[in-house]
């Protein structure tokens, strides 16, 4: 076992502390926390962020017309387990200075994937071990785990939903590896996201056999995890599309319905990302609040897309309004169920300095930590509670409470209705609800 590094990549940077809003370091958090107590909890214990390792470590900001721009120091070694201890190395260092607490990663940002089935085994084996004592000797945890099932040209028809079985069973011995890297290194919970499950045309797609073959795949992931003692939740990801047409998980109620569908609601929740909910042509807050409302929000991907943009651009959260939208519905609802926040997030192609890595993270943290307060200022001091009771006050008494009961049939309805007469104008007051956003901001 290689000696763990000690070679500082973040040279300059310190620790991340919190200052306040009058500091004018921008090397400081303004609204984030880690201690403060915010609706009886923590702001650390609120979001449990995460480092995306496949953004933050290994996207050096290629697109579709060019290739990458950043020159990541931790990248410069030809021998593919030195480079993956490098990284490692680097990825701890930065969460321990931003002080988060956690990370997460895809089997193949951990390492490269070798040319073997077998060898990538053996690889990911070995940075395990060397992530094991890093995550000892820091603290830092394994929010997630997850396998890269989209990237490799074998999964260009899909991955679990292939139309050939040799390919299912190979996306099958992928995610059984990832697991068991995920537990080994005591992950608290797995993410499927499904960037190839779906179809580019229906004109040559069994779109039952696939969706019903990723059902069966699921179940088998589940039970093999489970045989296996792990005791943490399962996330599908929705995404309605990039890079199929049409991706199956579509987007919360989608995603909800196969989970039912497939016998998984014991087992499974939704990990909500902000851009794939625009995507979707939803808000981030309505993709919670359908989560919420099955009993699965389970964990977000926090980010922004762009306005002009019909593309997930995965750049940090920094729109105030939305998160604290988002946040009214994450308070009310109880928070996340085993999740937290990971910033699948990337700073712009032209962000190149080292440094502009800590100016994301730190925004996106004082983003949900200022959303958080005005969220929780809002419930606990604003007229908003009362003003939405109101609104279905209706149904606290009299036939409404009855019908919520499920006590009323429809000759009730009808017969309610006949004397009652024209029902009255009531206005729904959108924007005083939004003027009490903005009051508290
Ligand atoms: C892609 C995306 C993924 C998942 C994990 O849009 O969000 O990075 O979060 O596979
Ligand atoms: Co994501």
């Amino acid at each position: 076992m290689a000696l763990l590094g000690d070679k500082e990549y973040f040279k300059g940077i310190g620790e991340i502390k919190f200052e306040g809003k009058e500091s004018d370091n921008p090397l400081a958090y303004k609204f984030y926390d880690p201690e403060r107590v915010v609706a009886g909890k923590t702001m650390r214990d609120h979001f449990k962020f995460a480092v995306a390792y496949w953004h933050t470590l290994c996207g050096t900001g290629g697109d579709p017309f060019g290739p990458g721009t950043k020159v990541f120091p931790w990248s410069t070694a030809s021998d593919p387990d030195q480079a993956a201890r490098d990284k490692a190395d680097a990825a701890f260092e930065f969460i321990t200075k931003m002080g988060f607490d956690y990370y997460c990663f895809h089997d193949f940002d951990l390492v490269d994937e070798a040319d073997s089935l077998a060898e990538s085994e053996k690889r990911i084996e070995r940075i395990v071990a060397y992530l094991k004592e890093k995550q000892a000797s820091s603290g830092v945890k394994l929010l997630w785990g997850t396998s890269n099932c989209f990237s490799n040209p074998r999964y260009m028809n899909g991955a679990a939903s292939n139309p050939n079985f040799d390919v299912v069973a190979r996306a099958g011995a992928q995610v059984k590896i990832a697991l068991d890297a995920t537990m080994a290194l005591e992950g608290e919970n797995y993410v499927f996201w499904g960037g190839r499950e779906g179809y580019m045309s229906l004109l040559n797609t069994n779109m039952k056999l696939e969706q019903d073959n990723m059902g069966r795949f699921l179940n088998m992931a589940k039970d093999y995890a489970r045989g296996q003692g792990f005791q943490g939740t399962f996330f599908i990801e929705p995404k309605p599309m990039e890079p199929t047409k049409h991706q199956y998980d579509f987007d919360a109620a989608t995603s909800i319905n196969s989970i039912r569908e497939y016998g998984l609601q014991d087992d499974f929740k939704l990990n909500i990302e902000v851009n794939h909910a625009t995507l979707a042509q939803h808000t981030f807050q309505h993709e919670l609040q359908v989560a919420a409302n099955a009993g699965m929000l389970g964990s977000i991907d926090a980010n922004r897309g762009d306005y002009q943009n019909g593309w997930d651009t995965d750049q940090f959260p920094n729109n105030i309004l939305e998160t604290t939208e988002a946040m009214l519905v994450f308070l009310k609802s109880g928070g996340l169920q085993g999740g937290g926040i990971n910033f699948d997030a990337k700073t712009r192609r032209n962000s190149t300095d080292l440094e502009d890595i800590f100016h994301a993270h730190i925004g996106g943290a004082d983003t949900f930590a200022r959303a958080l307060l005005i969220a929780d200022a809002v419930l606990e001091h604003s007229a908003y509670e009362g003003l939405l009771q109101q609104r279905y006050a209706s149904f606290d008494n009299g036939k409404g409470a009855q019908f919520k009961a499920g006590k009323l049939r429809l000759v009730d309805l009808y017969e309610h209705a006949s004397k009652a007469g024209e029902p009255a104008q009531i206005s729904g007051k959108q924007e005083l609800f939004e003027n009490i956003l903005n009051q508290y901001s």
